[in-house]
């Protein structure tokens, strides 16, 4: 019988366990969104194959200036970036870990003030999201967004191909596009949002043109076998309102990708940190499109994990909270053994408290 702990082959890519560090925001980026040390630092922790996970998933990386919408949040579009993205990496692989970078574009989730000339932030559409930015001095609501143009969109879909080609010179196993949480992608996924009358808009089909376009830009530059994708059918998260008919949407959404033989898709399932139960929808029927890897996640304690591997549900299971507390969670999940409580004040922004300083199980019981 399979289980959590055993190694696996996802596309490209040898893991030694099917414990997946999910990715992360915690605005802790230095001058110019360019990895520091501490970040490096925080990465390894939580990198050795047995004691930490089998893969990380990096927070969030913008590919562009425009795709930023929150504080201090790394970027991957310059060599800059990319020297202090090698730092994770060689600090990451020393300790025997893989890693991917997640990259990401905000679409409508920013703030003027992070866009490059003041701008508003770029959207499927021209409404204004009701959610909230972290600007340092707290939470704010974001801009009113730009609907994009359809000649614009060539460039936003080559933003993510040169960022992924970054990510393989800082080092990177591979990259996971953020397609979940009510950012870009998503923006253009959903009916909820998308109101264009273009080839991005409309049909489910033209919906997901730009996943497609940027999924094909990206596999087609660094192989499919490095390549991954987090999608959030139903999450709320954003101001993403479900869609009309999120089964048929993310179904041909993932049937559309199946070809380029992608190394995982990473499903958020329910409301992301929230209900699992927040909205009816098929998983299962949404992995029968494809043949890789079913990275799953959303509240899963070790006895749900263990049981989804088990049982075949999915090949790996991604932690996110337990991680930021736990750096040596792996091992305490094949140890069953107690986890450390989350402090939510030191999530976002900040230095090494609430960072680099949660004990592992040696120190803990020393
Ligand atoms: C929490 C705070 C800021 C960003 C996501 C990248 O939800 C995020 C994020 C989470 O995917």
């Amino acid at each position: 019988m399979t289980t959590l702990f055993d190694p696996i082959r996802i596309g490209d890519i040898d893991l030694a366990s099917r414990i997946v560090m999910a990715p992360l925001t915690r605005d802790r980026a230095g001058a110019g969104q360019v990895p520091t040390e501490l970040m490096a630092r925080y990465y390894a922790q939580r990198a050795d194959p047995e004691r930490g996970a089998g893969l990380i998933v990096t927070e969030a990386s913008q590919v562009c200036p425009e795709g930023q919408g929150y504080l201090d949040t790394p970027g991957i579009f310059n060599a800059a970036q990319v020297t202090g993205w090698r730092r994770v990496t060689q600090a990451v692989h020393a300790r025997g870990g893989r890693i991917v970078v997640q990259l990401w574009h905000v679409g409508r989730i920013s703030h003027a003030s992070l866009q490059p000339g003041g701008q508003p932030p770029v959207s499927s559409t021209a409404r204004l999201a009701n959610a909230k930015t972290f600007l340092g001095s707290g939470f704010t609501p974001v801009s009113a967004p730009r609907a994009l143009r359809s000649e614009e969109i060539p460039g936003i879909v080559a933003h993510y191909r040169q960022a992924a080609l970054m990510a393989m010179e800082a080092g990177f196993d591979g990259v996971e596009v953020h397609a979940a949480n009510g950012y870009l992608i998503e923006q253009f996924l959903r009916d909820s949002i998308n109101d264009r009358s273009d080839g991005y808009g409309g049909s489910i089909d033209h919906r997901c043109r730009l996943l497609r376009e940027v999924m094909s830009a990206v596999a087609g530059t660094i192989g499919g076998g490095r390549t991954g994708v987090r999608l959030s059918p139903v999450t709320p998260s954003n101001d993403a309102g479900l869609d009309s008919r999120p089964q048929a949407l993310y179904e041909h959404a993932v049937a559309q990708i199946a070809p380029l033989q992608l190394a995982y898709v990473h499903v958020v399932e329910g409301a992301t940190g929230g209900a699992r139960d927040h909205a009816p929808f098929d998983y299962a029927a949404l992995r029968r499109h494809f043949d890789g890897a079913w990275v799953v996640n959303n509240g899963y304690t070790r006895a749900m994990a263990m049981e989804a591997v088990a049982s075949g549900a999915a090949d790996l299971v991604s932690f996110g909270k337990p991680f930021i507390a736990n750096p040596d969670l792996g091992r305490r999940l094949r140890e069953d053994a107690a986890l450390n409580v989350l402090h939510m004040s030191t999530l976002y922004g900040g230095g090494a408290a609430g960072y680099t300083d949660y004990p592992c199980l040696d120190t803990a019981r020393a």
